[in-house]
């Protein structure tokens, strides 16, 4: 017999001690390691309530898949109040990110069309591709400068500029040049506000922005600070192709882009539009810029991988004659590399849904409308989901075993990321790119660990070196 809702253990039930608990072990920054440390003293399923909110947490696949069944039409996630009370405050309008029912259902089938669908893909892998080569003879020239013939750094602020290059040359259809010497302080400060505005966000999942909008929190104004620079620079890049578009519409018949694409199929107004294509740039530069810094640290520990995935990747340079689409079918061994990099790093803390009918989770009656989140982090730890899951092994991602509700670090579904082709394309390119020039190196074999800033990230810088082969 089905047990009721109100009987799935948890420390839901005194909310104040709970948040005290909570900011004793700073557990701000440590919410994924708290979710392993609940999912070990009450088991696959508990009840929580930090703050506002509370849910019910799962880590087990076959219980993703019952939670995602009962998603419905209109996926509906975890809200973000600090990014629609910002939204709110400057009156401006939600894009697909923050939309939710119907207005967000429309706008998300036009905007798969140019950002998701396999027909756009073949688009964006020239642009990309350029990109990788950029960043390449970047990473010679500083080999050069050191004049050691090996260049020890932190690649992230480098990785930054080049995501942000990679996301606008496919939202824009052309090149910003942020992997030129000169970097114009503009963009450095829009980079400096994304980060901003994910660090501000995590302590407001837990204290409602509206009361610290009242109060005056610094906090809140450091939000509000960070979201201002984000739409500035985004609008100055809108308008410029928006202008552009007005002077010669479909000039030169190469691909223009998506903003460009969006304004002429004139589906969705203007205003949803900006609203969408700021999300797509804002989202694009820290979510794969750090899954690349951790995928090289990773490299950098398993020097024997590194061989292997050159091996591959030189295989598939040769048989596919340098048509690069061609190309990035062939490489499965550095797809699962991604994969593991997500599946120990992931990007999402968790996934959440509020499901739309009953269901029955670990033999617990749950009603519809509750939050469900999936311990994304947790279940990559797990060894009952992933045997050896200490291990980074790309190739548990291309042999065997069962991939069921298992590859889950986009989401899932309708309302998985849309930046995703974009993100892997792009991702997939870079490592192409470096491995088959430079070798990765690490001084110290430390263990680095993730921290929770919205996104989880590496808790210290990671230092590498990187060698011409
Ligand atoms: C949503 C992960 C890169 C834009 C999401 C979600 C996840 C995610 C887990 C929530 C999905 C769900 O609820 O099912 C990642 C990871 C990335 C990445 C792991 C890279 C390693 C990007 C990039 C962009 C982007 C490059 C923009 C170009 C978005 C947007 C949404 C989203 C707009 C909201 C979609 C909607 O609500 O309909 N992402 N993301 N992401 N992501 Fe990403
Ligand atoms: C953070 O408890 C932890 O892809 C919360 O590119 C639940 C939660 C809700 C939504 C998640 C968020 C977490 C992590 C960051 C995500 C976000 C949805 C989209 C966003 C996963 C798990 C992200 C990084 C987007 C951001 C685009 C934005 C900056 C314009």
């Amino acid at each position: 017999t089905v047990l009721p809702f109100s009987e799935i253990p948890g420390v839901w039930k005194n909310s104040v001690a709970n948040l005290y608990t909570f900011w004793k072990m700073d557990g701000l920054r440590n919410i994924h390691r708290i979710m392993v440390h609940n999912f070990n003293m009450f088991g696959p399923i508990y009840r929580e309530k930090v703050g506002y909110y509370e849910s019910v947490n799962i880590i087990k696949p076959e219980d993703a898949a019952i939670l995602f069944k009962a998603e419905g039409h209109y996926p509906k996630r975890l809200r973000v109040e600090a990014w629609t009370s910002y939204r709110d405050y400057r009156n401006r309008k939600y894009g697909v990110l923050l939309k939710d029912g119907e207005d967000w259902k429309y706008n998300r089938i036009i905007l798969n069309k140019e950002v998701i669908s396999p027909k756009v893909q073949g688009n964006f892998v020239p642009l990309l591709d350029e990109v990788g080569q950029d960043f390449v003879a970047r990473v010679y020239k500083k080999i050069e400068r050191s004049g050691q013939n090996e260049w020890t750094t932190d690649l992230s602020h480098e990785l930054f500029k080049y995501a942000l290059e990679s996301v606008s040359a496919v939202l824009y259809g052309e090149r910003l040049g942020l992997l030129l010497d000169y970097i114009d302080p503009d963009v450095q400060h829009f980079i400096d506000c994304i980060t901003l505005m994910f660090k501000t966000t995590s302590p407001m999942l837990y204290l409602p922005p509206a009361l610290l909008r009242r109060m005056g929190a610094k906090i809140w104004k450091d939000h509000v600070e960070a979201w201002d620079g984000i739409f500035n620079q985004a609008d100055r890049c809108i308008q410029n192709i928006y202008r552009q578009l007005r002077k010669d519409p479909g000039a030169s018949g190469k691909y223009p882009g998506v903003l460009a694409s969006l304004l002429m199929l004139d589906k969705l107004s203007i205003e949803d539009i900006k609203a969408s294509v700021t999300e797509l740039m804002a989202g694009g530069v820290d979510t794969t810029s750090i899954t690349l810094m951790w995928t090289l640290y990773e490299l950098a520990r398993h020097p024997d991988l590194q061989e292997e995935l050159r091996a591959e990747i030189s295989a598939a340079r040769i048989a596919s004659k340098g048509d690069m689409v061609q190309m990035l079918k062939m490489v499965p061994l550095l797809k699962g590399a991604l994969k593991e990099t997500l599946r120990l790093h992931p990007v999402a803390v968790s996934l959440q849904r509020y499901i739309t009918e009953d269901i029955v989770l670990q033999n617990y009656h749950i009603p519809a409308g509750t939050l469900v989140q999936l311990g994304l982090y947790a279940m990559g730890r797990d060894h009952r989901v992933f045997p050896h899951p200490e291990q980074y092994r790309p190739s548990r991602w291309v042999r065997s075993q069962s991939h069921y509700f298992r590859s889950l670090s986009f989401g899932f579904g309708p309302r998985q990321c849309l930046g995703r082709r974009i993100a892997e394309t792009e991702m997939q390119l870079f490592l192409i790119h470096m491995l088959e020039n430079f070798r990765f190196e690490k001084q110290r074999q430390v263990e680095i660990r993730s921290t929770f800033e919205l996104i989880l990230l590496p808790e210290k810088p990671i230092m590498l070196t990187i060698k011409p082969l």
